[in-house]
């Protein structure tokens, strides 16, 4: 008898037509195997072995470089489940478009099987996922992302209990690209992209795709969040996550140095990119990081901005279309040195000024988590870490606050679903486009918006000690364009005055939007910021919130009787403060 397992990697056998099939044990010794073909096929290159060992550059066709948004589905049976902000197509369809792609396409080349476990192992939070692919790059990056190898598939074992992830790379041609959702079979296509959520598929398509559908008829929840521990003066650790579009700093943020150490604040990171949240006995919503490693933006990265991942760089790691010195190391714009004589750009030409970015300003690492010296002693813990604090936010040039706080759960969810964001070079397309972004979940929501708006409704009242919800926004700008905040390390001033919120504190100032600091409740000792631009910070203009209340009215109507009441309440709650404060202004 075969088990489902083997019945799927037969029948994906029997359309792809590989020469030959490898089922990925996660060792050591097989990794080595696949970084050797690697860097033997040229897909690889070694990076200087005595200042960064064991790592690696690969650079990706130049049409291959991003998330592909507008080749991504959700294909469910009625066009109504996938909602009005994900594309959609029926499952016939959308297999009757991909099979052809598929079909022979790994004629001559090998079809690698590799399961993996997202979450701790031994996790009742984890869930089984495999992957095929006919890329050992995205073999070796899913080593390093998730749990991949022998223990998931032991757990797998002949169960069904497996998110299939059927992954080819069928000549990367931006025509023949599409990333499908099946999630009423929990199923996943993905053909013609090598690069990063498009093709490491444990990754937003299983963890927040596919996962954000199971988390709905299960009671849970799979965010796009980051996970954080915040260490007071008393050695006491509350855990805070956080969801911020694309390159928006989330890992900036989990991985920070706090500028507050020396009084005692201390960050550690359980996660990046990625939170599943459960209700646990205790009456906390707990948290798991369900990857293993980070995929984080290169560029920006520095000394001063993130030492705790600039360290856990220096060896056993994998760049993403960097440019590199002639010494064989790594480098991008914003990393804290001058360009090296003799730079070879992400495309791998010799770079000069003129030619633009020398790296991709989405290019990437991939680095084991546990590499980090900022890493949780509980980043790896079965039971997760008990949230606090629920932090949304996003690029924001003008209109929103350094941080406020909601009133309650309710008001929480609608200031997550009215989220709005530059966009960045994470996903193919235009930058810095500001678009609503509920959750930072909008690419990554597998099902009707309207309903998650609702799942998180529901949620909130069944956590007896629910965390508060904030929202932050690190990039405000003055009229000439500049920061406003320095950001980076200096964001902890911010946690430390949600920590004292949580704590009945800290002072704040009720504002039509939330609750908003005083300026002495921050803890600001030590930073040089002129009064004018934290009033600028903390200003909440009601003229231009009004405006911004008619866009986000706007966005719901697209939703229509699906939008929870709860949801038009705020909405329409909110439209009258703001009328009466700007009438108060005048
Ligand atoms: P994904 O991996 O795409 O989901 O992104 P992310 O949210 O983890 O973003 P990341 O932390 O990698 O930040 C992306 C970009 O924002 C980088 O270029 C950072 O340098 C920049 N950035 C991060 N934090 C801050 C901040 O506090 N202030 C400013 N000005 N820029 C920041
Ligand atoms: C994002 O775009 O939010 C990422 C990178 O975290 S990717 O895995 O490519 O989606
Ligand atoms: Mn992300």
């Amino acid at each position: 008898m075969s088990t489902p397992l083997e019945n799927w990697v037969e029948e994906s056998a029997r359309l792809t037509n590989p020469d030959h099939i490898v089922w990925c044990d996660g060792s050591e010794e097989e990794n080595r195997g696949h970084i050797n073909g690697l860097l033997h096929d040229g897909i690889l290159t070694e990076l200087n072995p005595s200042t960064y060992p064991r790592c690696y550059l690969g650079r990706r066709n130049q049409n291959d470089v991003a998330r592909s948004e507008s080749v991504t589905f959700i294909c469910t049976r009625t066009q109504d489940e996938a909602g009005p902000t994900n594309n959609w197509m029926s499952p016939e369809d959308a297999k009757a478009k991909v099979r052809p792609i598929l079909e022979n396409s790994m004629k001559g080349r090998t079809m690698y099987v590799a399961p993996y476990i997202l979450g701790p192992e031994n996790s009742p939070y984890s869930r089984l996922g495999v992957e095929i692919t006919d890329s050992r790059y995205v073999v070796a990056s899913m080593r390093i992302m998730s749990r991949m190898g022998k223990a998931a598939l032991q757990r797998i074992g002949s169960t069904d209990n497996f998110v299939p992830g059927l992954h080819a790379l069928a000549g990367v041609d931006p025509e023949r690209r599409f990333v499908m959702h099946f999630p009423e079979e929990k199923l996943i296509w993905s053909v013609g992209s090598g690069y990063g959520g498009n093709a490491l598929l444990g990754k937003k398509c299983f963890a927040l795709r596919i996962a954000g559908w199971m988390a709905r008829s299960e009671g849970w929840m799979a965010e796009h969040m980051l996970i954080l521990g915040l260490e007071d003066p008393t050695g006491k650790v509350t855990y805070m996550a956080a969801a911020f579009p694309s390159a928006c700093g989330k890992t900036n943020l989990a991985m920070m140095v706090s500028v507050l150490e020396s009084e005692g604040y201390r960050v550690f990171t359980v996660g990046d990119d990625i939170a599943w949240m459960h209700i646990a006995n205790d009456g906390t919503l707990r948290a798991i990081n369900p990857e293993a490693g980070f995929f984080g933006v290169a560029p920006g990265t520095n000394m001063q901005t993130n030492p705790n991942v600039m360290a856990a760089l220096r060896h056993d790691a994998i760049f993403t279309n960097v440019a590199v010195s002639p010494a064989l190391e790594p480098w991008w714009e914003g990393i804290g040195t001058p360009p090296p004589a003799g730079l070879i750009d992400w495309k791998g030409e010799k770079w000069s000024p003129d030619k633009g970015p020398a790296a991709h300003p989405n290019s990437r690492y991939t680095v084991p988590a546990r590499q980090s010296p900022s890493i949780s002693p509980h980043w790896d813990d079965p039971a997760g870490v008990p949230i606090s604090a629920i932090i949304f936010g996003g690029r924001r040039a003008r209109l929103a606050p350094l941080v406020y706080e909601s009133r309650d759960w309710q008001h929480g969810v609608f200031v997550g679903a009215t989220m709005a964001s530059e966009t960045t070079a994470a996903a193919t397309g235009a930058v810095g486009v500001t678009r609503r972004d509920p959750m930072a979940m909008l690419p990554f929501c597998g099902y009707n918006m309207a309903d998650y708006f609702g799942h998180w409704l529901a949620m909130g009242p069944k956590i007896k000690h629910a965390p508060k919800i904030f929202h932050v926004n690190w990039f405000r700008k003055d009229a000439n364009g500049k920061f406003l905040w320095p950001g980076y390390g200096e964001n902890v001033r911010v946690l430390k005055w949600m920590l004292d919120r949580i704590e009945g504190r800290a002072a704040a100032n009720e504002t039509p939007i939330g609750l908003v600091p005083t300026p002495e409740s921050l803890t600001l000792d030590g930073l040089s910021i002129s009064r004018g631009a934290l009033d600028e910070l903390l200003r909440v203009d009601p003229a231009d919130w009004l405006e911004e209340s008619r866009a986000t009215a706007e966005f719901f109507a697209k939703f229509g009787d699906r939008l929870p009441a709860a949801i038009r309440q705020e909405q329409e709650a909110l439209a009258t403060r703001l009328q009466r404060s700007t009438v108060a202004a005048k």
